[in-house]
């Protein structure tokens, strides 16, 4: 594994997975593979459990971490090529990134989109450029379109929670919400659960918040809820704006937020969320406090997830 920024760059998905399991059964057996190297976090936005999880994860393999909180911590960066550069940014991302590479074995980016134009955003300047100019292994920290280590989090989840041998039905419900979010997770989900094959995958949203087909691909869409929860083994409960009226709120209906009385239909469905989750806005009280709920055994994943990733980084680029 070169750089880990979308499932594109993973060789084999269940392998990966009892990599990341055989971890949490003995997190230090791998203690000295990141010995004497250096894993930079560099957050441009906030983060609990993407910050927490994968420094764990990085202790566990032996490596020494340093985070950056650029908005307070460092310059800001420009990140176009070709500008004169009398705004804001008094750093260019060319010097900033390699800059990085000298000092750090492993770069660990988060760059939320601005959900002002998709272009833009779905380009993932900000990740490609630290691709190109820091000349060291990229992971992806959540990028503007895609939060693979929640997602590979997520895939240890349902297959560690999931004991039958008939595939389970996992469903992608939009919620409501509050603010404009990115895509990210719901298009990493999706990704992630598209070339999964051992899941039957369904997204269930309001009409206007399709996702990039380059995601969802050959998903099940419904625009009924009720009817996509029909019979559910596992609902992931994600908002995100609209991609067609770009970064958009379009629908606050709060019928979407996901009740008790919404699972009826599901079979004894599992309740997963990324968090952080707005209470009563994106799922009821009465869920997140039931045993449906598994957003704090999917989030203690993370750690697992991260560490099966970054072991694969050092053990390709580094040792
Ligand atoms: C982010 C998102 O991509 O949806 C991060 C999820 C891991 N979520 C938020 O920004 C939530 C912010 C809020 O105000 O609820």
């Amino acid at each position: 594994m070169k750089h880990f920024i979308s499932i594109y760059d993973i060789d084999n998905l269940n392998n990966l997975v009892d990599k990341a399991l055989s971890y949490k059964l003995s997190p230090f057996k791998d203690q000295t593979l990141g010995k004497n190297k250096t894993l930079g976090m560099i957050f441009f936005n906030p983060s609990l459990r993407t910050r927490v999880s994968t420094q764990l994860a990085a202790r566990n393999l032996g490596m020494e971490v340093i985070v950056l909180n650029t908005s307070q911590d460092g310059w800001m960066l420009e990140m176009q090529d070709g500008v004169v550069m009398n705004g804001n940014n008094p750093e260019h991302v060319r010097e900033a990134a390699a800059v990085m590479g000298q000092y750090f074995d492993i770069v660990g980016l988060r760059s939320f989109p601005s959900l002002k134009n998709k272009e833009d955003d779905y380009s993932e300047q900000t990740i490609n450029q630290f691709r190109k100019y820091s000349g060291k292994p990229v992971l992806s920290l959540e990028s503007a379109t895609l939060h693979p280590l929640q997602s590979l989090a997520d895939v240890i989840t349902i297959r560690e929670q999931w004991k039958e041998k008939r595939k389970p039905k996992v469903v992608l419900s939009w919620a409501p919400h509050i603010k404009a979010l990115p895509q990210a997770v719901p298009n990493s989900f999706a990704q992630w659960m598209n070339t999964w094959d051992e899941i039957d995958f369904v997204i269930a949203h309001p009409k206007g918040y399709e996702l990039d087909k380059a995601f969802s691909q050959s998903a099940l869409i419904d625009h009924n809820q009720e009817a996509a929860l029909q019979d559910a083994d596992f609902v992931y409960v994600k908002n995100w704006s609209s991609v067609s009226s770009y970064g958009k709120i379009l629908n606050s209906d709060s019928n979407w937020m996901l009740t008790t009385k919404k699972l009826l239909g599901t079979n004894n469905a599992k309740v997963m969320h990324c968090l952080p989750v707005r209470r009563n806005v994106v799922i009821a009280d009465e869920v997140l406090d039931s045993p449906s709920s598994i957003v704090v055994q999917q989030a203690g994943n993370r750690v697992w997830a991260a560490q099966a990733v970054l072991s694969e980084l050092l053990r390709s680029n580094c040792v």
